[in-house]
Protein backbone atom coordinates (compact mmCIF):
# COMPACT_ATOMS: atom_id res chain seq x y z
CA UNK A 1 0.00 0.00 0.00
CA UNK A 2 1.43 3.49 -0.80
CA UNK A 3 2.01 5.03 2.37
CA UNK A 4 2.08 9.05 2.30
CA UNK A 5 5.06 10.63 3.87
CA UNK A 6 4.07 13.15 6.82
CA UNK A 7 6.78 15.94 7.57
CA UNK A 8 7.55 16.79 11.40
CA UNK A 9 9.54 19.95 11.37
CA UNK A 10 10.81 20.29 15.65
CA UNK A 11 10.52 16.45 14.95
CA UNK A 12 13.28 16.51 18.38
CA UNK A 13 11.73 18.55 20.40
CA UNK A 14 8.73 17.98 23.17
CA UNK A 15 5.78 17.77 20.64
CA UNK A 16 7.67 15.90 17.81
CA UNK A 17 9.20 13.09 20.11
CA UNK A 18 5.24 12.66 20.95
CA UNK A 19 4.93 12.24 17.65
CA UNK A 20 7.46 9.47 17.41
CA UNK A 21 5.92 7.56 19.85
CA UNK A 22 3.03 7.58 18.55
CA UNK A 23 4.10 6.94 14.90
CA UNK A 24 4.90 3.61 16.31
CA UNK A 25 2.55 2.57 18.81
CA UNK A 26 1.20 -0.43 17.04
CA UNK A 27 -2.53 -0.12 18.70
CA UNK A 28 -2.41 3.46 16.56
CA UNK A 29 -1.54 1.97 13.52
CA UNK A 30 -0.14 5.46 11.85
CA UNK A 31 3.06 3.38 10.92
CA UNK A 32 0.97 1.41 8.12
CA UNK A 33 -0.66 4.74 6.73
CA UNK A 34 1.87 6.88 6.97
CA UNK A 35 6.08 7.15 6.83
CA UNK A 36 7.00 9.71 9.28
CA UNK A 37 10.08 11.81 8.43
CA UNK A 38 11.28 13.84 11.73
CA UNK A 39 13.65 16.93 10.92
CA UNK A 40 15.68 18.58 13.48
CA UNK A 41 18.67 21.44 13.48
CA UNK A 42 20.96 19.37 12.73
CA UNK A 43 19.35 17.73 9.55
CA UNK A 44 18.33 20.91 8.28
CA UNK A 45 18.60 24.76 9.26
CA UNK A 46 15.23 25.76 9.05
CA UNK A 47 15.92 30.03 8.70
CA UNK A 48 18.58 29.28 6.13
CA UNK A 49 16.07 29.07 2.50
CA UNK A 50 18.23 27.03 0.53
CA UNK A 51 18.74 24.55 2.92
CA UNK A 52 15.53 24.26 3.46
CA UNK A 53 13.72 23.89 -0.15
CA UNK A 54 16.96 21.48 -0.79
CA UNK A 55 15.69 19.54 2.09
CA UNK A 56 12.04 19.50 1.53
CA UNK A 57 12.95 18.57 -2.58
CA UNK A 58 14.84 15.53 -1.34
CA UNK A 59 12.09 14.64 1.47
CA UNK A 60 8.59 15.75 -0.58
CA UNK A 61 5.92 15.41 1.78
CA UNK A 62 2.62 14.64 1.55
CA UNK A 63 2.18 16.29 4.40
CA UNK A 64 3.76 18.90 6.80
CA UNK A 65 3.04 19.37 10.51
CA UNK A 66 5.16 22.36 11.06
CA UNK A 67 6.68 22.47 15.02
CA UNK A 68 9.86 24.28 14.72
CA UNK A 69 10.32 26.94 16.53
CA UNK A 70 12.63 28.86 19.38
CA UNK A 71 10.73 28.25 22.00
CA UNK A 72 11.07 28.81 25.51
CA UNK A 73 9.25 29.79 29.00
CA UNK A 74 8.38 33.31 30.58
CA UNK A 75 11.90 34.16 31.21
CA UNK A 76 13.67 33.02 27.98
CA UNK A 77 10.88 35.35 26.52
CA UNK A 78 11.87 38.19 28.59
CA UNK A 79 15.26 38.17 28.16
CA UNK A 80 16.00 37.05 24.58
CA UNK A 81 12.60 38.94 22.62
CA UNK A 82 15.03 39.57 18.86
CA UNK A 83 15.86 35.77 19.13
CA UNK A 84 11.92 34.87 19.36
CA UNK A 85 10.99 37.02 16.79
CA UNK A 86 13.61 36.73 14.23
CA UNK A 87 14.27 33.36 14.24
CA UNK A 88 10.79 32.30 14.38
CA UNK A 89 9.59 34.85 11.53
CA UNK A 90 12.69 33.23 9.27
CA UNK A 91 11.67 29.45 9.80
CA UNK A 92 8.07 30.61 9.28
CA UNK A 93 8.94 32.67 5.51
CA UNK A 94 11.03 29.38 4.55
CA UNK A 95 8.62 26.54 5.89
CA UNK A 96 5.38 27.84 3.84
CA UNK A 97 7.63 29.08 1.05
CA UNK A 98 9.34 25.53 0.53
CA UNK A 99 6.19 23.78 1.41
CA UNK A 100 4.56 25.43 -1.43
CA UNK A 101 6.93 25.08 -3.76
CA UNK A 102 6.99 21.28 -3.21
CA UNK A 103 2.95 21.26 -3.89
CA UNK A 104 2.78 20.16 -0.54
CA UNK A 105 -1.14 18.98 0.29
CA UNK A 106 -1.89 20.10 3.59
CA UNK A 107 0.52 22.17 6.03
CA UNK A 108 -0.61 21.91 10.38
CA UNK A 109 0.97 25.22 11.61
CA UNK A 110 1.73 25.54 15.64
CA UNK A 111 0.77 28.50 17.13
CA UNK A 112 0.33 28.97 20.87
CA UNK A 113 -2.74 30.65 23.41
CA UNK A 114 -0.07 33.13 24.62
CA UNK A 115 -0.26 34.79 21.78
CA UNK A 116 -3.52 35.88 22.00
CA UNK A 117 -4.88 38.98 23.53
CA UNK A 118 -3.72 39.49 27.02
CA UNK A 119 -7.55 39.74 28.75
CA UNK A 120 -6.79 39.19 32.48
CA UNK A 121 -10.22 40.03 33.57
CA UNK A 122 -11.79 38.33 30.43
CA UNK A 123 -15.59 36.84 31.86
CA UNK A 124 -15.10 34.64 28.73
CA UNK A 125 -12.79 32.00 27.35
CA UNK A 126 -10.70 32.69 24.47
CA UNK A 127 -12.01 32.14 21.04
CA UNK A 128 -10.01 31.51 17.70
CA UNK A 129 -11.70 34.20 16.23
CA UNK A 130 -10.00 36.77 19.12
CA UNK A 131 -6.51 36.12 17.82
CA UNK A 132 -5.87 39.70 16.76
CA UNK A 133 -8.09 41.55 18.73
CA UNK A 134 -5.61 43.34 20.53
CA UNK A 135 -2.43 43.36 21.85
CA UNK A 136 -0.73 40.31 23.25
CA UNK A 137 0.98 40.33 27.00
CA UNK A 138 4.22 42.44 27.05
CA UNK A 139 6.29 39.73 28.61
CA UNK A 140 6.42 37.13 25.39
CA UNK A 141 5.03 39.97 22.40
CA UNK A 142 7.98 39.67 19.91
CA UNK A 143 7.56 35.46 19.84
CA UNK A 144 3.78 36.78 19.97
CA UNK A 145 3.88 38.33 16.89
CA UNK A 146 6.03 36.22 14.98
CA UNK A 147 3.62 33.08 15.67
CA UNK A 148 -0.05 35.93 14.55
CA UNK A 149 1.92 36.60 11.54
CA UNK A 150 2.26 32.59 10.81
CA UNK A 151 -1.38 32.38 11.00
CA UNK A 152 -1.41 35.42 8.62
CA UNK A 153 0.96 33.98 6.11
CA UNK A 154 -1.30 30.96 5.95
CA UNK A 155 -4.17 33.05 5.83
CA UNK A 156 -2.40 34.12 2.66
CA UNK A 157 -1.33 30.83 1.09
CA UNK A 158 -4.83 29.58 1.61
CA UNK A 159 -6.11 32.83 -0.64
CA UNK A 160 -3.56 33.30 -3.37
CA UNK A 161 -2.67 29.80 -4.62
CA UNK A 162 -5.68 27.58 -2.35
CA UNK A 163 -2.52 25.76 -0.29
CA UNK A 164 -4.31 23.61 2.54
CA UNK A 165 -2.25 25.58 4.97
CA UNK A 166 -3.99 26.29 8.40
CA UNK A 167 -2.94 26.91 12.08
CA UNK A 168 -3.42 24.90 15.38
CA UNK A 169 -3.35 27.00 19.01
CA UNK A 170 -2.50 24.39 21.76
CA UNK A 171 -2.01 25.67 25.60
CA UNK A 172 1.07 25.43 27.88
CA UNK A 173 2.57 21.59 26.54
CA UNK A 174 4.38 19.57 28.75
CA UNK A 175 5.83 15.71 28.89
CA UNK A 176 8.88 13.70 28.48
CA UNK A 177 11.99 15.31 26.47
CA UNK A 178 10.83 18.59 27.08
CA UNK A 179 13.59 21.37 27.89
CA UNK A 180 14.79 21.22 31.58
CA UNK A 181 17.31 24.36 31.41
CA UNK A 182 16.60 26.47 34.24
CA UNK A 183 16.61 29.97 32.38
CA UNK A 184 14.93 28.75 28.88
CA UNK A 185 12.15 26.31 30.35
CA UNK A 186 8.59 26.34 30.91
CA UNK A 187 6.90 26.26 34.02
CA UNK A 188 6.03 22.68 34.42
CA UNK A 189 10.25 21.43 33.47
CA UNK A 190 11.78 23.98 35.55
CA UNK A 191 10.20 22.87 38.76
CA UNK A 192 10.99 19.36 37.98
CA UNK A 193 14.59 20.14 37.60
CA UNK A 194 14.33 22.49 40.66
CA UNK A 195 12.94 20.47 43.37
CA UNK A 196 15.16 17.61 41.83
CA UNK A 197 18.04 20.13 42.36
CA UNK A 198 16.99 21.44 45.49
CA UNK A 199 16.01 18.11 47.20
CA UNK A 200 19.80 16.91 46.16
CA UNK A 201 21.24 19.88 48.19
CA UNK A 202 18.71 20.00 50.64
CA UNK A 203 17.75 23.61 49.72
CA UNK A 204 14.59 25.53 49.57
CA UNK A 205 12.18 24.47 46.24
CA UNK A 206 12.05 28.02 44.86
CA UNK A 207 9.11 28.98 43.16
CA UNK A 208 9.22 31.99 40.48
CA UNK A 209 6.51 34.68 41.53
CA UNK A 210 3.54 34.33 43.42
CA UNK A 211 1.68 30.93 42.43
CA UNK A 212 -1.14 32.58 41.62
CA UNK A 213 -1.31 32.58 38.03
CA UNK A 214 -3.71 30.27 36.33
CA UNK A 215 -2.64 27.72 33.54
CA UNK A 216 -4.32 25.11 30.96
CA UNK A 217 -1.74 22.09 30.50
CA UNK A 218 -2.20 19.81 27.68
CA UNK A 219 -0.06 16.38 28.39
CA UNK A 220 2.53 16.60 24.90
CA UNK A 221 0.78 13.08 23.76
CA UNK A 222 -2.28 13.91 23.83
CA UNK A 223 -1.60 17.11 21.86
CA UNK A 224 0.41 14.91 18.82
CA UNK A 225 -2.91 12.88 18.92
CA UNK A 226 -5.07 15.57 18.42
CA UNK A 227 -3.05 16.91 15.78
CA UNK A 228 -3.63 13.59 13.66
CA UNK A 229 -7.10 14.01 14.02
CA UNK A 230 -7.28 17.91 12.86
CA UNK A 231 -4.87 16.30 10.03
CA UNK A 232 -7.26 13.51 8.79
CA UNK A 233 -10.37 15.05 9.97
CA UNK A 234 -10.39 18.69 10.22
CA UNK A 235 -11.60 19.91 6.63
CA UNK A 236 -12.09 23.59 7.61
CA UNK A 237 -9.28 25.86 6.95
CA UNK A 238 -9.73 28.15 9.40
CA UNK A 239 -6.98 28.13 12.96
CA UNK A 240 -8.22 25.32 16.11
CA UNK A 241 -7.96 25.74 19.79
CA UNK A 242 -6.49 22.75 20.77
CA UNK A 243 -6.45 22.52 25.14
CA UNK A 244 -8.14 20.45 27.96
CA UNK A 245 -11.58 22.14 29.12
CA UNK A 246 -11.49 25.61 30.44
CA UNK A 247 -12.70 23.68 34.12
CA UNK A 248 -8.91 21.75 34.08
CA UNK A 249 -7.38 25.02 34.48
CA UNK A 250 -5.13 25.24 37.24
CA UNK A 251 -2.87 27.64 39.32
CA UNK A 252 0.81 27.43 39.29
CA UNK A 253 0.82 27.37 43.32
CA UNK A 254 -1.02 24.09 43.03
CA UNK A 255 1.44 22.75 39.66
CA UNK A 256 3.96 23.34 42.33
CA UNK A 257 2.59 21.28 45.03
CA UNK A 258 1.59 18.20 43.31
CA UNK A 259 5.52 18.58 41.91
CA UNK A 260 6.83 18.81 45.30
CA UNK A 261 4.74 16.03 46.50
CA UNK A 262 6.11 13.67 43.62
CA UNK A 263 9.58 14.17 45.05
CA UNK A 264 8.14 14.51 48.60
CA UNK A 265 9.15 18.03 49.44
CA UNK A 266 5.80 19.30 50.39
CA UNK A 267 8.07 20.75 53.17
CA UNK A 268 10.86 22.97 51.58
CA UNK A 269 8.24 24.97 49.15
CA UNK A 270 8.84 28.44 48.74
CA UNK A 271 7.67 31.44 46.80
CA UNK A 272 10.14 33.97 45.45
CA UNK A 273 7.94 36.94 44.56
CA UNK A 274 10.42 39.31 43.30
CA UNK A 275 10.33 37.03 40.14
CA UNK A 276 7.42 38.10 37.53
CA UNK A 277 4.46 35.87 37.14
CA UNK A 278 3.70 36.79 33.61
CA UNK A 279 -0.01 37.13 32.25
CA UNK A 280 -2.43 36.24 34.76
CA UNK A 281 -4.19 34.05 32.66
CA UNK A 282 -5.10 32.98 29.11
CA UNK A 283 -8.36 30.65 29.28
CA UNK A 284 -9.29 29.66 26.44
CA UNK A 285 -12.74 27.56 24.41
CA UNK A 286 -12.17 23.97 22.90
CA UNK A 287 -15.61 23.77 21.81
CA UNK A 288 -14.23 24.09 18.36
CA UNK A 289 -12.21 20.89 18.74
CA UNK A 290 -15.25 19.16 20.70
CA UNK A 291 -17.21 19.42 16.83
CA UNK A 292 -13.55 17.40 15.52
CA UNK A 293 -13.78 14.68 18.32
CA UNK A 294 -16.33 14.84 20.60
CA UNK A 295 -14.86 11.93 23.21
CA UNK A 296 -11.48 12.93 22.97
CA UNK A 297 -9.91 11.92 25.89
CA UNK A 298 -7.36 14.73 27.84
CA UNK A 299 -4.78 13.29 30.42
CA UNK A 300 -5.35 14.88 33.78
CA UNK A 301 -2.71 17.27 34.76
CA UNK A 302 -1.85 14.77 38.28
CA UNK A 303 -1.51 11.57 35.65
CA UNK A 304 0.41 13.47 33.58
CA UNK A 305 3.00 15.03 36.14
CA UNK A 306 3.78 11.10 37.78
CA UNK A 307 4.42 10.69 34.20
CA UNK A 308 6.82 13.08 33.56
CA UNK A 309 8.57 13.33 36.93
CA UNK A 310 9.05 9.55 36.40
CA UNK A 311 10.50 9.64 33.47
CA UNK A 312 12.74 12.54 34.32
CA UNK A 313 13.99 10.34 36.96
CA UNK A 314 14.46 7.84 34.69
CA UNK A 315 16.07 9.91 32.10
CA UNK A 316 18.38 12.43 34.12
CA UNK A 317 20.97 13.87 33.76
CA UNK A 318 21.00 12.90 29.85
CA UNK A 319 18.26 15.45 29.04
CA UNK A 320 18.00 18.55 27.66
CA UNK A 321 19.06 21.16 30.32
P1 LIG B 1 11.08 22.39 21.57
O1 LIG B 1 10.99 21.21 22.46
O2 LIG B 1 11.88 23.56 22.02
O3 LIG B 1 11.62 21.88 20.14
C1 LIG B 1 11.88 22.82 19.13
C2 LIG B 1 12.17 22.06 17.86
O4 LIG B 1 12.42 22.99 16.80
C3 LIG B 1 13.40 21.14 17.98
O5 LIG B 1 13.17 19.95 17.27
C4 LIG B 1 14.49 21.98 17.28
O6 LIG B 1 15.51 21.20 16.72
C5 LIG B 1 13.65 22.65 16.17
N1 LIG B 1 14.31 23.84 15.68
C6 LIG B 1 14.56 25.00 16.36
N2 LIG B 1 15.24 25.87 15.58
C7 LIG B 1 15.44 25.24 14.37
C8 LIG B 1 16.09 25.58 13.15
N3 LIG B 1 16.68 26.77 12.99
N4 LIG B 1 16.09 24.67 12.14
C9 LIG B 1 15.51 23.46 12.29
N5 LIG B 1 14.86 23.05 13.41
C10 LIG B 1 14.84 23.94 14.44
O7 LIG B 1 9.63 22.94 21.21
P2 LIG B 1 8.18 22.33 21.57
O8 LIG B 1 7.87 22.68 22.97
O9 LIG B 1 8.13 20.90 21.09
O10 LIG B 1 7.25 23.24 20.62
C11 LIG B 1 6.70 22.74 19.41
C12 LIG B 1 5.78 23.81 18.85
O11 LIG B 1 4.73 24.06 19.80
C13 LIG B 1 6.47 25.16 18.60
O12 LIG B 1 6.00 25.73 17.40
C14 LIG B 1 6.04 26.02 19.80
O13 LIG B 1 6.02 27.39 19.48
C15 LIG B 1 4.64 25.48 20.05
N6 LIG B 1 4.16 25.62 21.45
C16 LIG B 1 4.88 25.14 22.49
C17 LIG B 1 4.34 25.24 23.78
C18 LIG B 1 5.04 24.68 25.00
O14 LIG B 1 4.51 24.87 26.12
N7 LIG B 1 6.16 23.98 24.84
C19 LIG B 1 3.07 25.84 23.97
C20 LIG B 1 2.36 26.30 22.86
C21 LIG B 1 2.91 26.18 21.60
P3 LIG B 1 16.86 20.89 17.60
O15 LIG B 1 16.41 19.93 18.65
O16 LIG B 1 17.78 20.29 16.59
O17 LIG B 1 17.29 22.21 18.13
O1 LIG C 1 5.50 28.24 31.52
P1 LIG C 1 5.89 29.68 31.69
O2 LIG C 1 7.32 29.98 31.59
O3 LIG C 1 5.10 30.47 30.57
O4 LIG C 1 5.40 30.27 33.15
P2 LIG C 1 3.84 31.39 30.41
C1 LIG C 1 4.20 30.08 33.65
C2 LIG C 1 4.09 30.67 35.04
O5 LIG C 1 4.92 29.87 35.93
C3 LIG C 1 4.50 32.11 35.30
C4 LIG C 1 5.57 30.70 36.86
O6 LIG C 1 3.50 32.70 36.12
C5 LIG C 1 5.80 32.00 36.10
O7 LIG C 1 5.98 33.08 37.02
N1 LIG C 1 6.83 30.06 37.29
C6 LIG C 1 7.12 29.72 38.57
C7 LIG C 1 7.86 29.70 36.52
N2 LIG C 1 8.36 29.19 38.65
C8 LIG C 1 8.85 29.15 37.38
C9 LIG C 1 10.10 28.72 36.82
O8 LIG C 1 11.02 28.27 37.50
N3 LIG C 1 10.25 28.84 35.47
C10 LIG C 1 9.22 29.36 34.67
N4 LIG C 1 9.42 29.42 33.34
N5 LIG C 1 8.03 29.79 35.16
C11 LIG C 1 4.78 31.31 27.98
C12 LIG C 1 5.20 32.23 26.88
O9 LIG C 1 4.14 32.05 28.96
O10 LIG C 1 3.85 30.34 27.49
C13 LIG C 1 5.85 31.42 25.78
O11 LIG C 1 6.13 33.17 27.40
C14 LIG C 1 5.06 30.18 25.38
O12 LIG C 1 6.04 32.25 24.67
C15 LIG C 1 4.47 29.47 26.58
O13 LIG C 1 4.05 30.48 24.57
C16 LIG C 1 3.47 28.41 26.20
O14 LIG C 1 2.67 30.51 30.36
O15 LIG C 1 3.81 32.49 31.40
Amino acid sequence: MFCKTILITGGSGLVGTAFKSISTDEKLNYNLKYNFIFLSSSDCDLTDYNQTINYFNTVKPNFIIHLAANVGGLFKNMAQPVDMLEKNMLINLNVLKAAHTVLVEKLIACLSTCIFPDKPFFDKPLIETDLHLGPPHDSNSAYAYAKRLLETQCAAYQKQYGDKFLCIIPTNIYGSEDNFNLDDAHVIPALIHKCYLAKEKNEYFSVSGSGNPLRQFIYSRDLALAIMLVLEDYKEMSSIIIAPDETSEVSISYVAQLIAKEFDYEHMLKFDTSKSDGQYKKTVSNNKFKEVSKIFNFTDIEEGLKMTVKWFLLNYPNIRK
